[in-house]
């Protein structure tokens, strides 16, 4: 079946959240809705405005173009336009488009009859964006605090923002964070390879079934997942490795001011060491 007759089929009214039957169709094979609407209205302003301000700094070299957020003495106050203004008016059309799309997501969701997974896992994506630019500069009492909006400033942002904590590292959320990228990965590539190794035969051949794939891990490791499972444990492990990550930058600054290393004296600071005499491994040299 051709792709847009197959599609006719679930080209269903209703289910929109807003504007009842107004944005309720199609252009070509991408659902408008109001939320496409304000999508589309949020990108177009905030690329129009990186652009002038890209002409503004005087460079459209995509590596050195930089939006950067107003200075500190701002505080949460509206900066003039070229002095951070710019930025600011930038983040709140980005916020408007990835909120926009995910309820496009939503609405299409509701058309479909379909579960909200794909929504919720965007809206993670968005925390981390939102935590950066919104959440953590009100907490620190200033828009200064948000990353710059080019390729290599926010580069130096990152860098400078980990050294300010000396060893961004030592950071606990950040650990776990890392840790879920990682596990996140493993999980993918372990799914991929299983789904290619039985669903993409050599020619000639027939394509294998999900028993097989159980089979493979339970003869390997004794147990299987399920392929339902993989499905599970790949979105939470997806969606906690944002969450994490949001709440390691979330309590750099609002909460944690010191160094991260420093953070682990928590351990030396237990009430089960005594205190005379100081154990040699609390006096730095020998005791
Ligand atoms: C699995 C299964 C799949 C899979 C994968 C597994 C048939 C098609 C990859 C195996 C996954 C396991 C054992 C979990 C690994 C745990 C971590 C934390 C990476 O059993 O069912 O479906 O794709």
């Amino acid at each position: 079946m051709a792709l847009l007759s197959f599609e006719r089929k679930y080209r269903v009214r209703g289910g929109t959240l807003i504007g009842g039957d107004l944005f309720d169709f199609w252009v070509g094979p991408f659902y408008v809705g109001f939320f496409g609407v304000t999508t589309a209205f949020f990108t177009l302003l905030g690329t129009v405005l990186i652009f002038w301000g890209a002409s503004q700094q005087g460079t459209f070299n995509p590596w050195l173009i930089n939006i950067a957020p107003p200075d500190l003495s701002y505080g949460l106050g509206m900066a003039p336009l070229l002095e951070g203004g710019l930025w600011q008016i930038i983040t709140f059309c980005a916020t408007g488009a990835f909120i926009s799309w995910a309820l496009r997501e939503v609405e299409i969701c509701r058309k479909l009859g379909m579960g909200y997974h794909v929504p919720i896992g965007f809206s993670f994506a968005i925390l981390a964006y939102v935590t950066l630019v919104i959440f953590r500069p009100l907490l620190m009492g200033a828009w200064g605090h948000g990353f710059p909006y080019g390729i290599f400033s926010h580069l130096d942002w990152v860098s400078n923002t980990g050294y300010a904590y000396l060893h961004f590292h030592y950071n606990p959320a950040h650990m776990l964070a890392v840790t879920l990228f990682f596990t996140t990965t493993l999980a993918l590539a372990l799914h991929g390879a299983l789904i290619l190794s039985a669903a993409n035969p050599e020619e000639g051949t027939t394509a294998l079934t999900p028993d097989h794939e159980d089979t493979f891990f339970r003869d390997f490791i004794g147990y299987s997942i399920g392929p339902l499972g993989i499905h599970r444990l790949g979105w939470l492990l997806a969606i906690n490795a944002v969450f994490f990550s949001a709440v390691c930058i979330i309590i750099s600054g609002p909460i944690w001011t010191s160094g991260w290393p420093e953070w682990w004296n928590w351990w030396l600071n237990l009430p089960i060491w005594g205190t005379d005499p100081l154990p040699v491994y609390q006096s730095g040299f020998g005791g």
